[in-house]
């Protein structure tokens, strides 16, 4: 038997919202630096462009239903984050290659505070 654990759920849920939180404060402080308004006028835009960052971490849930998948990771510093478990979205084909417990290398796409996996493989 495996009891449902709304708690863990709820801690994952707190978890990716502070994420967001945090990919906004770095993303608003760019754009209101003084040398990046300066900067602006003969650049592009830099502020919608999707970033990417590579961790690795360990598979501690798998959602097909959602398209989720939990990874304990360590420290992204593309996203500013530091280690933590937290929920991504990650395609059918990517959650068919890893199960709950693999060591993992993964890749993702940051966008608006949150995190897509695009890329995961064993270690
Ligand atoms: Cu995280």
């Amino acid at each position: 038997m495996k009891p449902i654990n709304a708690g863990a759920l709820l801690a994952v849920s707190a978890l990716l919202a502070a994420c967001g939180q945090q990919g906004e404060y770095t993303a608003s402080a760019v754009a209101n630096g003084p040398e990046a308004s300066a900067a602006m006028g003969n650049m592009a835009m830099p502020a919608q462009t999707a970033k990417t960052a590579s961790g690795a971490g360990t598979v501690t849930a798998i959602d097909k239903t959602a398209g989720t998948i939990t990874l304990d990771h360590g420290p992204i510093a593309e996203a500013g984050w530091p280690a933590m478990t937290m929920a991504f979205k990650a395609a059918p084909a990517l959650l068919d290659k890893v199960k709950t417990g693999d060591k993992v290398t993964f890749a993702l796409k940051l966008e608006g505070g949150s995190g897509e996996v695009t890329a995961i493989d064993k270690q």
